[in-house]
């Protein structure tokens, strides 16, 4: 119960300031950051909430750097999150998919200071038929040694110091996991803030459910059609197929049911259409911190080496030995 019997709750602001107090050396200055992401999360949902009543829906008229038209509420969440991190003074550079490149927020020189990355509305062309969308964002130490933001942006996945999203849902939750597990809160609409949920959440090892858009599967290859065969013939469990076609939303049924959702190489994207740096990056933390495997059919996705922040990468993740059962045919 989010809100315990002697009225106690748990904030997710609180939950990161606790955790703050355990890193050694570390100032309050992340839990300042992270208050930042929630605000701006909060500010996004306002704006999901209220499509059709005011005027956010439908395109703005532009195509961003992915080649992708440009929805009304992906401007507006990007400004949210950059208006709420530009003035915590602690944010060096955010890099985010709307945008051509990573910008320098401000030349922070205080050692503890971060790059913040995201990906403002994840599936954000579902908006106009009210299903659900995400916020997924991930947060990397700011490297003083390397200079100007489009390299500092290069780390690995295993860098990263936080990440999490928030599904715009039936209700709206926020996962996030630091490294030491993976926590969900919800957002209460009368307190106007997120309360913890569920703590500690482990994957399912195994579920008889997989996630993948079908139709361009005589694109993909041959591995990945061999385990499409095979999983329709198996009859004990009988696997179902699940596809919301939004990564947060399909994500978070497996982080909860377990299962796998895969994205391969397709004619169309031949590096696969995810995001690696603000997609599959921080969802291959929160699944590995839950027990799962995220990776790109083959190499593990937090050891990527990205060499541009907008990145894309093939991606099967979900529960450990759903994940195996693709690996059999996939990565050989
Ligand atoms: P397709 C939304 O545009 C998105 O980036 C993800 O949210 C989603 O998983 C994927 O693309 C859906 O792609 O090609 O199946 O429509």
């Amino acid at each position: 119960m989010p809100i315990k019997q002697d009225g106690e709750f748990i904030t997710f602001t609180q939950h990161v300031q606790q955790r703050q107090a355990t890193h050694a050396g570390a100032s309050g200055q992340f839990s300042w950051l992270m208050s930042g992401v929630a605000l701006a999360t909060r500010m996004i949902g306002s704006y999901i909430r209220r499509a059709g009543l005011i005027d956010v829906w439908g395109e703005h008229g532009t195509t961003n750097v992915q080649g992708e038209t440009v929805q009304r509420l992906d401007i507006l969440a990007n400004d949210a999150l950059k208006k709420t991190l530009g003035y915590r003074g602690n944010v060096g550079i955010i890099a985010s998919e709307e945008d051509n490149e990573p910008r320098v927020l401000q030349e922070v020189t205080a050692e503890d200071s971060y790059i913040v990355m995201f990906d403002p509305l994840d599936g954000s062309s579902n908006i106009d038929v009210n299903v659900s969308v995400g916020t997924i964002f991930t947060v990397f130490k700011n490297p003083h040694n390397i200079p100007g933001a489009a390299q500092s942006v290069l780390q690995s996945g295993l860098e990263q110091v936080a990440a999490g999203y928030v599904l715009y849902g039936s209700s709206t939750v926020l996962v996030y996991t630091d490294g030491h597990g993976v926590d969900m809160f919800t957002l209460d609409p009368q307190f106007g803030t997120y309360l913890l949920t569920r703590d500690n959440i482990k994957m399912p090892v195994h579920a008889p459910q997989y996630s993948v858009n079908e139709a361009y599967s005589h694109t993909f290859p041959e591995g990945y059609r061999r385990y499409l065969d095979w999983v329709k013939l198996q009859d004990s469990p009988v696997y179902s197929s699940r596809y919301v076609g939004s990564l947060v939303a399909d994500f978070h049924r497996i982080l909860i049911k377990g299962g796998v959702f895969f994205y391969p190489p397709t004619n169309k994207a031949p590096g696969g259409k995810l995001r690696l740096m603000y997609e599959a990056n921080p969802l291959a933390f929160i699944a590995e911190q839950a027990g799962g495997l995220a990776t790109n059919g083959k190499d593990r996705v937090l050891e990527i080496k990205p060499n541009d922040v907008h990145d894309r990468t093939a991606l099967v993740i979900g529960s450990k030995k759903n994940v195996e059962e693709v690996h059999r045919f996939v990565a050989k």
